[in-house]
């Protein structure tokens, strides 16, 4: 089924055939199976479990940095499952999520009574809090903080609405922001990154900004099944009486308005995503940080403009997100990503839209960024398309990879 999505983009065919063969991206675990205890071999599988392709891109970092964001991770899943947990009365929340930080210094802490999805991270704490205090103690103090600052901010949110564009920035400062600015202190505590990506806190903010509001964007309807509601009232006041109403068919235009609005929004964080990137020196700690982004990017692309994220889940053809983690590992490449999917959302801006001008504006900045101005440019289009039609070219592919399958089973039976 991937590959049939991808049979009109044979660079993703071919890079889905390569996934197959070499495994998740290609890139390099760096983990030392014989230095392993049998608790941190715990937590790299509830790492998997919980991401199966962002646990490679943290598999792939070097030296303690490696186990310290895969801890950091893991305690910040727990944390965002007791916030997501509608079982538990918020007078009963809101203490739990402000003393969080003290249970990773309480051996025996766990919680039994959350009914999500990665409920086992918080029943299994005891494991994950055991490995964190064996972390040096640069990094503890790091992950303690930002879990104190950001379970005080879950708590203040509980009871407030997202009612300003303010309230949205707030909101995702504590989810996302402060992810980054901790990751960052990692980063530099680590000897891996130079101080400056430490102290420069607005990138790093931004860098959390992009990641959380698309994932808001693309996760309307997920949301308001579950009875929850990310989106800003100051947007989709200007559009609706009720955030609800935009699942109804007769409100789709407003609903699609609004959400070329926050996707607009969100686009403003690009530039300090560039900065940010461009200051990192360590590769491995560049393509840890450059993935999500690049596949924040395609998400956006992919919701702009598209009322199917009012009835359905939009995401991004397994093909492309193969491709992007396997191409984003310089800023060059991640500058034509970026390029490559602000130009497909360029070309999708209606003229009636209102906040058309808008967009085009950050388009134009994004554009400039990465130097690109040129929407005719051999860039957007693929070596491919210049001998033969895409979906020749993937056949083709695949037809060449099945023979190869064909003829080395047929060798390896007449050896026998
Ligand atoms: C993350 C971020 C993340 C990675 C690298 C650098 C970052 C800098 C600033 C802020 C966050 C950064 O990335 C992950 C990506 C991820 O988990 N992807 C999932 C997809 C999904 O939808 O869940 C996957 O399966 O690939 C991320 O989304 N968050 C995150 C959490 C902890 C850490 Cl240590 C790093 C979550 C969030 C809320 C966006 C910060």
């Amino acid at each position: 089924m991937d590959f049939l999505k991808s049979l009109g983009h044979p660079e993703e065919v071919l890079n889905l055939l390569l996934f197959k063969v070499r495994g998740c991206n290609g890139l390099v675990p760096k983990t030392d199976k014989n230095n392993t205890s049998n608790t941190l071999r715990t937590c790299y599988r509830y790492l998997d479990q919980t991401s199966r392709s962002f646990a490679a891109v943290i598999r792939a970092l070097d030296g303690e940095l490696r186990d310290a964001v895969c801890i950091f991770y893991l305690v910040l899943r727990a944390l965002d499952t007791l916030e997501d947990s509608s079982s538990i009365q918020h007078h009963i929340k809101a203490p739990l999520l402000q003393s969080f930080h003290t249970h990773l210094y309480q051996p025996l802490w766990n919680y039994t009574e959350s009914c999500e999805k990665d409920r086992q991270v918080l029943e299994d704490f005891s494991t994950i809090s055991l490995e964190f205090r064996k972390l040096s103690s640069v990094y503890r103090d790091i992950i303690t903080d930002i879990c104190w600052r950001m379970g005080e901010g879950m708590a203040e949110m509980l009871e407030s609405k997202l009612t300003t564009m303010d309230d949205w920035e707030r909101y995702c400062h504590y989810v996302a922001g402060l992810v980054g600015i901790g990751l960052s202190r990692l980063f530099a505590a680590s000897g891996q990154e130079e101080e400056v990506i430490r102290e420069d806190t607005e990138l790093a903010n931004s860098m959390g900004l992009f990641l959380q509001k698309t994932n808001i964007i693309r996760d309307y309807l997920e949301d308001q099944q579950e009875g929850r509601e990310f989106w800003p009232k100051e947007a989709w006041g200007k559009y609706a009486k009720t955030l609800a109403e935009f699942t109804h068919r007769e409100c789709m235009p407003a609903a699609v308005s609004c959400l070329n609005e926050l996707v607009t929004n969100a686009m403003q964080h690009i530039p300090d995503v560039f900065t940010y990137l461009s200051r990192l020196r360590n590769p491995d700690v560049f393509t840890f940080c450059a993935i999500p982004q690049v596949m924040a990017i395609a998400t956006l692309a992919a919701c702009y403009n598209n009322p199917q994220v009012f009835c359905g889940v939009v995401k991004i053809r397994k093909g492309l997100a193969v491709t992007l983690m396997m191409e984003a590992n310089s800023m060059r490449a991640v500058k034509d990503i970026m390029a490559r999917q602000t130009l497909e959302i360029a070309e999708a801006i209606k003229p009636e839209d209102p906040s058309a001008s808008e967009t085009h504006h950050v388009v134009k900045k994004v554009l400039r960024l990465t130097r690109t101005e040129d929407h005719g440019g051999l860039m957007v289009k693929t070596r491919w398309s210049l001998c033969a039609s895409p979906f020749s070219v993937s056949c083709a592919l695949i037809m060449a990879v099945v023979s190869w399958h064909y003829l080395a089973t047929l060798q390896d039976m007449l050896a026998w």
